[in-house]
């Protein structure tokens, strides 16, 4: 009970794809939240960014003021990041099939939190173009900002609801994106982690 939706040669929609991992991933983040909190991390500019981070995987992304960078450790604890779930890569590995793109095994999952006013402004992501980026959305809608290979390129808006996923390769890889601020409104399921807020889960291959 998903469909797919082409938004670019190699990118992707898949509308209601993660729902069935819903509660997984629920009760999941949750319990890595208890070991490695949400936090605002710093840009290497100084400022605090608006949208809290935290990570599970072998690498977890991380920004402060020495610049951004992969950590084995949550730098908070000088613990290992948690593991990734099974359900977590399952899902990442069946999206990137969905899409048509190549075997995906990520190793990093950034788990990011956007409260009510939240926005992530346009931006490019690096790393290996070889791998395909998959991302979860769960909890308030958001509006995805989805630009071209140049900041001043023309953008798009693409509505996101609980359990879409998206899915990057090839030549839509570097392409500049965002999140709109994120509405007040209701979550489409009662849990304690989505109360007020919108969580996205973004599976990359890194190192
Ligand atoms: C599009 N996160 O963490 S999904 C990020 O919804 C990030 O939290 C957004 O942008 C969010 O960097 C958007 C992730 C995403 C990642 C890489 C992309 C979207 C992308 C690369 C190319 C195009
Ligand atoms: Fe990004």
């Amino acid at each position: 009970p998903w469909e797919r939706i082409a938004i670019g040669r190699q990118a992707c929609v898949l509308r209601g794809f993660a729902l069935r991992w819903e509660q997984a991933l629920l009760s999941q983040v949750q319990a890595m939240a208890a070991q490695a909190p949400f936090r605002h991390l710093r840009t290497p500019g100084g400022r605090s960014m608006q949208v809290a981070m935290t990570n599970c995987g072998a690498c977890g992304w991380y920004s402060d003021a020495q610049g951004y960078r992969y950590t084995a450790t949550d730098p908070l604890s000088g613990q290992p990041w948690p593991p990734m779930p099974e359900a977590f890569a399952a899902l990442a590995a069946q999206a990137a099939e969905a899409a048509d793109l190549p075997p995906f095994a990520p190793n990093a999952c950034l788990i990011n939190r956007y409260t009510v006013g939240t926005r992530l402004t346009l931006h490019q992501d690096e790393g290996d173009a070889q791998h395909p980026i998959v991302s979860v959305s769960l909890g308030l809608p958001a509006v995805f900002l989805w630009g071209g290979d140049a900041r001043a390129d023309a953008t798009q808006k693409l509505p996101l609801q609980h359990g879409d996923v998206v899915v990057w390769g090839g030549v839509d890889r570097m392409r500049y994106h965002g999140v709109m601020p994120v509405k007040d409104g209701t979550s489409p399921v009662a849990h304690p982690l989505l109360d007020g807020v919108r969580i996205n889960l973004t599976f990359r291959r890194a190192g």
